[in-house]
């Protein structure tokens, strides 16, 4: 709802501000077309090119900008349509969108962009839902399952999470969040799951009731994709924070009633160039376990927060200095150091928690997306984290034991181009997660945005003991796309969603490769989280 009124009020604010422009007359647009319009940009353009159009991963798509380049309308509906070489999906050739609504976003994004409203404290307070008071919760589990091996499952688009018992296999409860939920975290017990949806609703889930529950909710924005709870001794599901994309600012609530406490602005000068940046985005959170901090990447400015919320009155934020375009990232094996991706930059960046400064930064191939990475000991270089890419088909390994072998530390050590494994068409890049587990010998890595249908469907699997080796890579499914995984509590077995509207969840184990179960009947599954791997942040 609060979506479609934000939307309403840019329909009405566009269609004031229209006559104001100073550029060549844009094409025309009715009121009803830029409601639509605005929705399909929301939906499908703001993550690269941003809410203001100013550009991101993207480039700007600002009026002045496009007329400069002197692209007319036809021009511009052939980018949507069809794509671009440098990575845009095409989006009526892919069947995501008409040609008509082509058409309409080429007209629309002629016109100048208007800022979605604003949220205040008391605009999210309206919002907040406490739907089981804290006393009325349960003391101790009202069942006897083993919680921690539970899995939540984002089902995107029918805006659910199932939660799935990982030693039985059942979904035992498929609960309301958001629109297009997107994540989710555990609170430091463990015993709850935080969700955030694209639309910054926050929601609270309960593992101890009978079956899970749905707690509170709450709205901190109309645009969000991370959050994470305290995880400082002390701290234990006190507090969380939602890092939002719009308005941009990240919230502060409470950790179990998820009452918004304090808004932070992350609005600000870039990092290099100290120009203004009016939308810089939170993109990925970690929360400390050596600080009450969490830390976060401030997307457009290029700065990672240390934000300490020990005492939220008197609020201190370290602000480094790093990378732009910093977007997802996770912890080493040791939880000191924070490696997000700058991924715009082809950068990695390693923030030193301990020292609160950045330690390094090191190119590794084309669009990094790590997700929270993957960590294990590599027999010739000791510890090591990796990434994959969007970019291209590579996995980047680097040393991240400054103590213990320092000489490979914060160094690609392998980079390991997957299109040379011949017969296994690994072309086209698109790969977006990795995952490991300290128990396991193997590192599974997903290529869900390949251009190739079949390369979409699979999964490949690395071996540690010799991770230059030609990997394993098989398909998961017949339907859909491949998507991200995730251990169990013991570390044996692994999960993949097969992002599909009629979609599964499919179990392997990771000893044998072999399926053991296939969780069928989830609408578009994607991320999955362990409740145990997710408290201890281990991949
Ligand atoms: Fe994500 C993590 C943003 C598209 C599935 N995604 C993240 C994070 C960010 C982000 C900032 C890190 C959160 C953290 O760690 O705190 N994602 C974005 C986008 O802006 C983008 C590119 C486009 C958009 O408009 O949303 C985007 N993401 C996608 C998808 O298309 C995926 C595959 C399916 C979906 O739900 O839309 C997707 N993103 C995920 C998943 C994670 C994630 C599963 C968590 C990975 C993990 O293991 O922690």
């Amino acid at each position: 709802m609060k979506r479609y009124l934000a939307t309403a009020i840019i329909s009405i604010a566009f269609m004031l501000s229209a006559p104001l422009a100073s550029f060549a007359a844009p094409p025309p647009i009715s009121a009803k077309e830029v409601k639509k319009a605005s929705e399909l940009y929301f939906d499908r353009c703001t993550c690269c090119h941003v809410t203001l159009r100013k550009g991101a991963t993207g480039p700007a798509l600002t009026p002045k900008k496009l007329s400069k380049k002197e692209l007319t309308t036809d021009d511009l509906e052939a980018f949507i349509a069809e794509g671009t070489d440098g990575g845009m999906p095409g989006w009526v050739d892919d069947g995501i969108m008409s040609q008509k609504e082509a058409n309409l976003l080429a007209r629309f994004i002629q016109h100048p962009p208007v800022a979605p409203p604003e949220m205040s404290l008391a605009d999210m307070k309206k919002t907040w839902r406490v739907l089981v008071p804290v006393a009325k919760r349960p003391k101790k589990p009202q069942h006897n399952r083993d919680w921690k091996n539970f899995f939540g499952v984002i089902l995107r688009d029918a805006g659910k999470v199932a939660v799935i018992d990982g030693d039985s296999k059942e979904v035992i409860a498929t609960l309301d969040s958001g629109f297009a939920v997107h994540i989710l975290r555990t609170s430091a017990t463990g015993r709850y799951f935080y969700s955030i949806g694209r639309d910054g609703r926050a929601a609270l889930y309960d593992l101890w009731t009978k079956v899970p529950t749905k707690v509170a909710m709450v709205q901190t924005c109309t645009e969000a994709r991370s959050i994470d709870g305290s995880k400082y001794k002390g701290y234990e599901d006190k507090l969380a924070v939602v890092g939002c994309y719009w308005p941009p600012h990240a919230v502060i609530i409470d950790g179990i009633t998820l009452e918004p406490k304090k808004i932070i602005s992350t609005r600000g000068y870039t990092y290099d160039k100290n120009e203004y940046h009016p939308e810089p985005r939170v993109a990925a959170i970690v929360a400390s376990h050596y600080t009450p901090e969490w830390v976060m990447n401030i997307k457009e400015t290029g700065f990672i927060w240390l934000l300490n919320y020990a005492d939220i009155e008197n609020l201190q934020v370290n602000m480094i200095a790093a990378e732009r375009f910093l977007h997802d990232g996770g912890w080493d094996s040791t939880h000191r150091y924070f490696m997000p991706a700058a991924n715009k930059r082809n950068t990695m960046v390693i923030i030193d928690t301990k020292t609160r400064k950045k330690a390094a930064q090191f190119k590794v191939g084309k669009i990094p997306h790590p997700g929270r990475g993957a960590n294990w000991i590599d027999p010739k270089y000791g510890p090591v984290s990796a990434t994959v890419h969007i970019g291209e088909m590579r996995l980047s390994v680097w040393g991240s034991d400054p103590k213990g072998h320092p000489q490979h530390a914060w160094k690609v050590v392998h980079s390991i181009d997957m299109t040379k494994f011949k017969g296994l068409g690994l072309e086209g890049g698109g790969q977006l997660f990795l995952k490991t587990h300290p128990k396991s010998a193997n590192v599974w890595v997903d290529m869900p945005l390949n251009t190739d249908k079949k390369t979409q469907r699979s999964q490949c699997v690395f071996k540690k003991a010799n991770i230059t080796a030609v990997p394993v890579c098989f398909e998961v499914g017949k339907k859909g796309k491949a998507v991200h995984q995730e251990y169990n509590k013991a570390g044996d077995e692994v999960w993949i969603s097969m992002w599909d509207n009629d979609g599964e969840v499919v179990v392997y184990d990771d000893k044998t490769l072999k399926v053991k179960k296939r969780i069928t009947g989830l609408r578009t599954p994607t991320g999955k989280f362990n409740v145990y791997n997710t408290m201890h942040d281990l991949y």
